[in-house]
């Protein structure tokens, strides 16, 4: 009965993004199936937030890998992934960055620690401003940072109305795939912004994230969009985009810091 409470209180916080960045979600959902480990169980996780691979690589990893070594890739890879960014990151960077992950965060916090001087600005990322948390970590591990509403993305990215240039985008991500990325929605055109200012877009992800598998966009509620909206007014509310790989300079991963095709070469083997 106490697992099936705790099954059910990490489920719902995993629905209503209490949990949420595709790390904290297969780590969550990894805990949740070992509380039940049935393929009802792990069903049930998968269809709380339908664009997460990295969920689905790690509950079909626990059906037979020991726990802990499952438990060990996240901060292994996220260890790997802190010294690639470290050597990525140059003093007096400014970096800009969207919704929250904790992939890009914590590299961001380490390569603090390790003294290199840069900052960042970030977009507030409605409707559920995770931008927020993301500069509140950001700022405790004193990091300067500046965030800005996602529309005023091009005057961020643009050295406009008083802004001063940035040289590299991190965006995290909730899939690889072969033909580019899917992550929060706004990245596409964030990249693609980027692109016409010609500042490289660095993907920081674990690996864990590849699939060769199909994708489904999470849609979320209109009522995070316009709770009691006026009827006939039709809302749409798409979590995640796909952003191709022809704006991605690099993926920095527990892999290392890999042109997209290297990166695919070396994650299939
Ligand atoms: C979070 C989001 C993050 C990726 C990667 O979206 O798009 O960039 O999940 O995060 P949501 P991480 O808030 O809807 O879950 O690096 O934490 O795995």
């Amino acid at each position: 009965m106490l697992n099936k409470k705790r099954f059910e209180k990490i489920s719902k916080d995993i629905k209503s993004i209490k949990i949420q960045g595709a790390r904290n979600i297969a780590k969550a959902a990894l805990e949740a199936y070992y509380l039940i480990p049935t393929k009802t169980s792990k069903k049930k996780l998968l269809s709380l937030r339908p664009t997460e691979p990295m969920m689905e690589n790690v509950l079909e990893k626990a059906e037979k890998e020991p726990h802990a070594r499952i438990l060990m890739h996240f901060d292994d890879a996220q260890e790997k992934i802190n010294k690639n960014v470290l050597s990525l990151i140059k003093n007096n960077d400014l970096i800009f960055t969207h919704c929250h992950s904790t992939n890009v965060i914590n590299s961001l916090i380490y390569s603090k620690k390790k003294a290199k001087k840069f900052e960042v600005y970030n977009t507030e990322t409605r409707p559920l401003f995770q931008g927020r948390k993301t500069a509140n970590q950001l700022r405790k591990a004193g990091i300067k940072v500046t965030m800005f509403i996602d529309s005023a993305l091009g005057i961020a990215l643009g050295k406009e109305q008083g802004t001063k240039k940035v040289n590299k985008v991190f965006l995290g991500a909730d899939a690889l795939l072969k033909t580019g990325i899917i992550n929060k929605v706004g990245s596409k055109l964030i990249a693609q912004i980027a692109k016409i200012n010609k500042i490289p877009v660095y993907i920081i992800a674990d690996s864990w994230k590849f699939t060769k598998n199909k994708v489904p966009i999470e849609q979320r509620g209109l009522n995070e969009v316009w709770d009691k909206a006026p009827k006939n007014i039709k809302i749409k509310n798409p979590a995640f985009e796909f952003v191709p790989k022809k704006l991605i300079k690099e993926i920095v991963s527990d892999l290392g810091i890999l042109s997209y095709d290297e990166f695919l070469r070396k994650v299939s083997k």
